[in-house]
């Protein structure tokens, strides 16, 4: 594959706030790429977020019931022109080049060819994928799934798809007698919907975007805000403004929460200021050092209250909430009295006085909220980062009141949705039996795969088919050598979406890629025009109408995509009427209220309530689901989320692969990372001066990455740029999904198996 490399390459230090001037150049220049008129665009970009238009394909972040004129940031326009593009990716492009050629593509260039516009075979005698009718290719595939042994099938989904689609997706899985049904969810906050419901009997966050109006603190941990869910950037604005303390945890100092300007306020653009400051105070955490972080705030704030007590004043501890609400404090207590600060402050590489400090912030604080995001999930102990911030927010009663509650910041538009209607591969978070009495088949009840089993699976030949409603498995997962050598075993691969990408370029034994619609297109059936719904962060379920035209007369809508692959594979197994679903999508909302009456009571009549409906949280209610009815303080077992890491050696670091501004996991949009200030490549390694020094390498040198693991698989990847940044000592970064190689399927968060991708040791070799 050739390196993600132009033939301009800038690195400069960028010192403008997010959004300002920079994302305005940004958009026009993405508009213009993509052969779009500012008109064009902007058409669509008015209904985006809006009641009666559609949700952004872009992050999950809420929308508000009384949006902004224009409701959109850099990224969410980015994502919609990109979708939006006048170009296309026909059978000519296919004609003409070959899958083995097509590998050493970049991801940017596979995708900048536009949206795919017919079905497609693979023939492995040419190398090429050719067209193919839809009912040849729905009878083909039923017919290899037939032939397959249903639990050596996978069904992936990545977090695009609306609740429609993925409801009916998995109950196709489920009645084809699968439950592999792994999302990207499995490698993103899956270590929050294991950790979570363990603390606060919730899998999903407490707050909702109200509270970010009432709050008076907040946590940001491990989250880039300013690139991956830039609209919240709005409320912090509105935060900040109050004066509220943002305290941000991040090894880098990542522009969006340093400083912003409202692209979307006229007086601040034209005003020569430096924009709002973000962050009251930016801690560079080392990677993986938040538990240890977060251990010494949690201490520090216990000897506040320690002082309090002795003096007679108010108690810095919620001590009727933890009495009344919460179990395993005195573990806690008992925990952090016995962690000496020596410990916190190697491992969290921030001093004490700071931790004090933040604990005294804190502490003055009546309603706090804690955000995070992959800093935290991808781990090896991410689940018990996830639950020391639930502690942390516990001893001072800040869960389930006004203001104050546990933020993940979600990934992928519905990806929360998706686990809310059943794509699950753990059959206890799903209603089985009421499917069984409904539909008239027998689920099967054993645990399926989740994404890094079925990649073991793949490797290990237990794996026979794999079925992807979106998504790019293979480029996104772990241990990208092994994974892709493997998977041209496959029986099977069946790729439902709407670009081409390297996933696509890997073919099984019989290999389909289908074009189906967007979001953002006008998806009509047999009773006129339909809406679409998604989940967001927030656990607000909106509905969503796409009005652009096809690209292609012959895409297909998801649902009735998969409607197809069920009648053409499991006819007759069960009673859903998948004609009749499709026929109308209203049907298929009563259907997904049917299973989960107490989520989605009333949708049809409420899914189009502007702000959308919330979805019934109990932890937000101070009720908490879990055994023993309480929250619970959970002790970590280490202070370091990843301490088999051994980073002693000489030219060992520890990797934390990142997204940039211009990327959609990924889908490189383009080479300019605008607030890292590095254009043209994506092939750099972020290094702290000290450790270039110790090493004896200069800036702009090429190394080679190499995983520090001797477990005889040999991970390697070629010509980083070496690029001096503002990162802990020990600390190395570059990007998703580049690095992916170096990252070993085992490397991973216990329990949750969400890849380690925050934390991968590596060896420099020059
Ligand atoms: N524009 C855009 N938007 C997106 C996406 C995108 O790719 N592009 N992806 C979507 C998806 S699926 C997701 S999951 C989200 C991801 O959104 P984020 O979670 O913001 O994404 P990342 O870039 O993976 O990493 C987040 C931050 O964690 C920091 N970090 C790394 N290691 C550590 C650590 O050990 N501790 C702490 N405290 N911080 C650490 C990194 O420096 C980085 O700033 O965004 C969604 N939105
Ligand atoms: N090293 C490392 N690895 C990571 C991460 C990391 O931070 N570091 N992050 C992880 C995370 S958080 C995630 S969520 C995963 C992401 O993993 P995935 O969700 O599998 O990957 P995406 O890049 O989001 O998928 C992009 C593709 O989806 C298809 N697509 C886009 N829109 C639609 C649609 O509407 N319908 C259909 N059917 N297809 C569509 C397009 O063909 C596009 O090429 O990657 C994970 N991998
Ligand atoms: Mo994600």
């Amino acid at each position: 594959m050739e390196p993600a490399v132009t033939d301009h390459v800038e690195i400069k230090k960028y010192n403008h706030p997010t959004g300002g001037w920079g994302s305005l150049k940004s958009l026009i220049r993405n508009a213009r790429d993509q052969g779009l008129l500012l008109s064009d665009i902007w058409s669509t970009l008015l209904k985006q977020n809006k009641a009666d238009g559609y949700m952004c394909v872009s992050c999950s972040w809420a929308k508000p019931a009384k949006p902004r004129p224009f409701e959109f940031c850099e990224n969410g326009a980015k994502a919609t022109m990109w979708e939006q593009t006048r170009k296309r990716c026909e059978p000519s492009f296919f004609a003409a080049h070959s899958l083995t050629e097509l590998l050493d593509w970049p991801d940017h260039d596979l995708e900048e060819q536009g949206r795919l516009t017919e079905p497609m075979r693979y023939n492995s005698t040419t190398d090429k994928y050719e067209p193919v009718a839809w009912p040849d290719a729905f009878g083909d595939i039923g017919a290899q799934l037939r032939r397959l042994e249903p639990n050596s099938v996978v069904f992936y989904t990545s977090g695009r798809a609306s609740l429609e689609a993925s409801f009916m997706y998995q109950l196709f899985a489920r009645i084809y007698g699968s439950s592999n049904l792994p999302d990207s969810s499995n490698m993103c906050h899956e270590s929050t919907s294991v950790g979570l419901p363990e603390s606060i009997g919730s899998p999903v966050g407490t707050v909702q975007l109200e509270d970010f109006a009432k709050a008076d603190m907040m946590f940001f941990f491990g989250h880039n805000t300013g690139v991956t869910a830039p609209r919240l950037l709005h409320p912090i604005e509105d935060a900040r403004q109050r004066g509220v303390p943002i305290i941000t945890f991040n090894p880098l100092r990542e522009r969006g929460l340093v400083r912003f300007k409202n692209p979307q306020n006229p007086v601040e653009m034209l005003s020569p200021g430096p924009g709002t400051k973000m962050s009251s105070d930016f801690f560079q955490v080392r990677a993986g050092g938040d538990i240890a972080a977060m251990t010494g705030i949690a201490k520090a704030v216990l000897a506040l209250d320690d002082a309090a007590r002795e003096r007679g004043a108010n108690r810095v501890l919620d001590t009727a909430f933890i009495a009344e609400h919460t179990a395993g404090f005195v573990e806690f207590e008992a925990y952090l009295r016995a962690t000496d600060w020596e410990s916190i402050v190697r491992r969290s590489g921030i001093s004490r006085a700071d931790l004090e400090h933040v604990a005294e912030i804190y502490s003055l604080a009546n309603a706090v909220i804690g955000n995070y995001g992959m800093g935290l999930t991808q781990h090896r102990h991410g689940t018990e980062n996830v639950q020391m911030l639930c502690n942390l927010l516990l001893m001072r009663g800040n869960v389930g009141k006004p203001g104050a509650g546990v933020s993940p910041l979600r990934g992928h538009s519905n990806v929360q949705g998706q686990r809310t209607v059943g794509i699950s591969e753990k059959p206890e978070l799903v209603p089985l039996d009421k499917f069984q009495e409904f539909y008239g088949f027998e689920p099967p009840r054993e645990k399926g795969l989740d994404t890094v089993e079925t990649c073991e699976g793949v490797i290990d030949g237990r794996v026979h088919g794999f079925v992807g409603l979106g998504g790019n498995f293979v480029r996104a997962v772990p241990e990208t050598g092994l994974v892709e050598k493997a998977w041209r075993n496959l029986d099977l691969h069946v790729e439902v979406a709407t670009k081409l990408n390297r996933s696509h370029l890997i073919p099984g034994k019989v290999t389909y890629l289908l074009p189906c619609l967007s979001r953002l297109e006008k998806d009509v059936q047999a009773s006129g025009p339909q809406w679409l719904s998604i989940e967001d962060s927030t656990a607000c379920i909106h509905g969503s109408f796409g009005s652009r035209p096809k690209p292609s007369e012959h895409l297909l809508s998801e649902p009735s995509i998969v409607a197809e692959l069920a009648k053409a594979t499991v006819a007759g197994k069960s009673s859903v009427p998948w004609d009749d679903w499709v026929a109308d999508y209203s049907r298929i909302r009563d259907e997904i209220e049917r299973c989960f009456p107490a989520h989605f009571k009333d949708f049809n009549k409420r899914f189009l309530t502007p702000g959308g409906f919330h979805r019934d949280i109990k932890a937000s209610k101070r009720v908490w689901q879990t055994p023993n009815k309480k929250a619970n303080f959970k002790l970590p077992t280490t202070l370091e989320a990843d301490p088999d890491i051994d980073i002693s050696g000489k030219n060992v670091l520890t990797l934390t692969t990142v997204r940039s501004n211009d990327q959609f996991n990924t889908t490189v949009y383009g080479y300019r990372d605008r607030l890292r200030g590095i254009i043209g490549t994506r092939m750099v390694l972020l290094m702290n001066e000290e450790d270039i020094r110790r090493m004896g390498l200069s800036e702009g040198q090429e190394v080679d990455l190499e995983t520090h693991a001797d477990d005889g698989v040999e991970r390697r990847v070629r010509g980083l740029r070496v690029t001096p940044y503002s990162i802990p000592i020990g600390n190395c970064a570059g990007y998703y999904p580049e690095l992916n190689p170096l990252v070993p399927l085992w490397h991973r968060a216990h329990k949750a198996h969400v890849p380690a991708a925050k934390s991968v040791p590596v060896r420099l070799i020059s």
